[in-house]
């Protein structure tokens, strides 16, 4: 039996550990970066940041923390995504995510195949949301 339409955006479309500072909060810019690395996940058009964990750090994608709650949820719906412009951040690789509500986060990985495919995946949960 086909799961109803809905059943499609809930499932997981990506989880790992990234680098991520959130730099705007509705519209107010923070004054100091805090960089951290966490678990974060990808799944039903929303990207959800779990609290800073060195374990999460250390583990990778093999060893999944026990799930915090949750920093950060961005809602894909009306988001926009780019490269970070140089003067953001001296860091390589860094994503910029601003939410529909005027907040924007960084986000980073050394690896940039890594942060590719996490470009790839939080665009596309953009366009799949903006196209209904
Ligand atoms: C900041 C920290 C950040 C850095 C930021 C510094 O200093 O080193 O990592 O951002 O640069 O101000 P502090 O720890 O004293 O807050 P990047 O790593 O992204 O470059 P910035 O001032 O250019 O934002």
């Amino acid at each position: 039996q086909a799961s109803p339409p809905e059943e499609k955006t809930k499932t997981l479309e990506k989880a790992g550990v990234l680098h991520r500072t959130k730099t705007v909060d509705k519209g107010r810019r923070l004054r100091k970066k805090h960089w951290s690395a966490s678990w974060t996940v990808l799944e039903g058009g929303v990207l959800t940041f779990f609290k800073d964990s060195k374990a999460s750090a250390a583990g990778g994608l093999r060893q999944p923390p026990k799930l915090s709650t949750p920093e950060y949820t961005v809602e894909l719906r009306g988001a926009s995504l780019s490269w970070a412009p140089k003067d953001k951040s001296s860091r390589k690789n860094v994503l910029e995510l601003r939410s529909r509500d005027g907040s924007e986060y960084l986000i980073q990985h050394d690896s940039e195949a890594i942060i590719g495919t996490w470009h790839k995946a939080i665009g596309e949960g953009i366009q799949e949301l903006s196209a209904d």
